[in-house]
């Protein structure tokens, strides 16, 4: 349901993690595209306004965070504020505690799912550990309390009716009392549903929720209908206090912006999501996971979190301030090939990468740690001033530098030739050079 948004902020974070630095016009660009791609998922425009805004003002503000590429931090920062739209935390319902069964009283429009909703709920607090009942309180149409009956045949989980025309409330309370005496510990009802929130529906659920003091009063909308679906939330949620969200139908093509607005328009969590009409369809909402899905991270996270680790802080500043001073020696690059390999194996690294893993073995193995033994040993066979002063290293010292790490030549003549490259990058950089470059490729790859 949320492809498009999803290939949209992939393709917006695909590119962001390429850069070796952004600029605020970087910044600027991809967050407009952010807005946009959000727009298009139909999401709120509100949440959509706070969401770039604060997103922006975390990247400005931790502008130089340690040894981690801008773009990653980014994305990172992307991540963390759809968590957060997304509600944080997941909603778990509070069942407990005993004695007395707890309350789940479901309330919807009609047509949203509530009935399907219950049976499948039950199931799953069934497989939680927990002993749940239905109570069929939707006693205008002998049709809806039949078609919790046959679910509850379908699923072998208990439901309570009574006649057509009983008050909502006795039923509920009957409801309670097998509850009781039957040794379950949730109840579960499912309530009539209208056209259009009306004055008598919500009389009537407030007068239910008062008799029965449900623990869980949650709200079932069709994930379908989109902003609409965020308006009817507010809505209900203005007369009869929700705790949670169920989002049905998850699994249609709409664009999905329901969502992601509805928790920070209404302030009311997703407890589940809908993603079918089977009784196992009911999924617990996970605001990190989704978000996960959603910028297709793979392990990505995990990745800037070793690279934090790994790098030192200080002696990457050093670094860079001797590159810009052009002072950059072989030494350095030694010790920056050592942050590296403290981040782990190159090859593990590349497998976190989203996309990449699935790239052959020849960037594999461009990138392995053979390679950069083979760079570090080269430069430990020089002599300090050699690698101080590469310039000096003329055909005999590279025989004698190529016999001492076990190489080749060849193998030295790339590597001087790679840091010569990078040096003049660098002093281009350095002198105010207007554009920023690709990143430096590192001698060896
Ligand atoms: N694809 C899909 N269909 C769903 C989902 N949830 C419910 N449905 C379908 O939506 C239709 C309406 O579901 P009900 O559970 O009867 O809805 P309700 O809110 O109880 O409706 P009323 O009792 O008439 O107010 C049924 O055909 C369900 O199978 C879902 O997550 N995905
Ligand atoms: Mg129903």
């Amino acid at each position: 349901m949320l492809e498009t948004l999803s290939a949209r902020l992939q393709a917006i974070a695909t590119r962001l993690r390429g850069q070796a630095r952004l600029t605020e016009a970087d910044l600027d660009m991809a967050l407009r595209e952010v807005r946009l791609a959000l727009l298009e998922a139909d999401v709120h425009f509100r949440v959509v306004k706070t969401f770039v805004a604060r997103i922006r003002e975390r990247a400005i503000g931790s502008a130089v965070l340690d040894g981690v590429r801008p773009g990653h931090q980014v994305v990172k920062l992307v991540h963390e504020e759809l968590v957060d739209i997304l509600g944080g935390e997941r909603h778990v319902l509070r069942l407990g505690p005993p004695p007395g069964p707890a309350v789940v009283l479901l309330v919807g429009l009609q047509g949203s799912g509530k009935t399907t909703s219950a049976a499948k709920l039950a199931v799953r607090l069934r497989r939680d550990g927990h002993r749940p009942l239905l109570v069929a309180a939707d006693v205008y149409r002998p049709a809806a309390v039949e078609q919790l009956v046959r679910l509850g045949e379908q699923v072998g989980i208990e439901v309570v009716t009574g006649p057509t025309g009983t008050p909502p409330a006795s039923i509920a309370e009957a409801g309670l009392t097998a509850a009781r005496n039957g040794g379950a510990d949730v109840v579960i009802v499912d309530t009539a549903g209208r056209q259009h929130m009306d004055q008598p529906m919500m009389a009537e659920l407030e007068g239910l929720a008062s008799a029965l003091q449900p623990t869980e009063s949650l709200l079932v909308v069709d994930a379908m209908t989109g902003q609409e679906a965020v308006r009817v939330a507010e809505t209900f949620h203005a007369s009869l206090p929700l705790t949670g969200l169920i989002l049905t139908k998850m699994d249609g093509d709409a664009r999905g912006g329901a969502a992601l607005s509805i928790r920070t328009v209404t302030g009311v969590p997703i407890a589940y999501v809908g993603t079918g009409e089977g009784m196992d369809a009911l999924e617990a909402f996970h605001p990190d996971r989704l978000a996960q899905r959603i910028l297709g991270m793979g392990d990505i996270l995990t990745l800037v979190e070793r690279a934090q680790e790994g790098m030192d802080r200080e002696e990457a500043e050093r670094a860079a301030q001797r590159m810009l001073e052009s002072r950059f020696t072989l030494e350095d690059f030694r010790s920056q090939l050592q942050q590296v390999k403290r981040m782990g194996p190159i090859g593990q690294l590349f497998e976190m990468v989203p996309g990449a893993a699935g790239l052959g073995g020849a960037a594999q193995a461009a990138l392995d740690d053979g390679e950069l033994r083979r760079v570090e040993a080269i430069i430990d066979s020089m002599t300090p001033t050699e690698r101080r002063e590469p310039h000096l290293i003329k055909a005999a010292r590279r025989r004698r530098i190529a016999a001492g790490s076990g190489t080749s030549v060849a193998h030295v003549n790339r590597l001087l030739r790679q840091f010569e490259e990078m040096q003049k990058l660098v002093r281009q950089l350095g002198s105010g050079g207007s554009r920023p470059g690709p990143a430096p490729r590192l001698p060896g790859r």
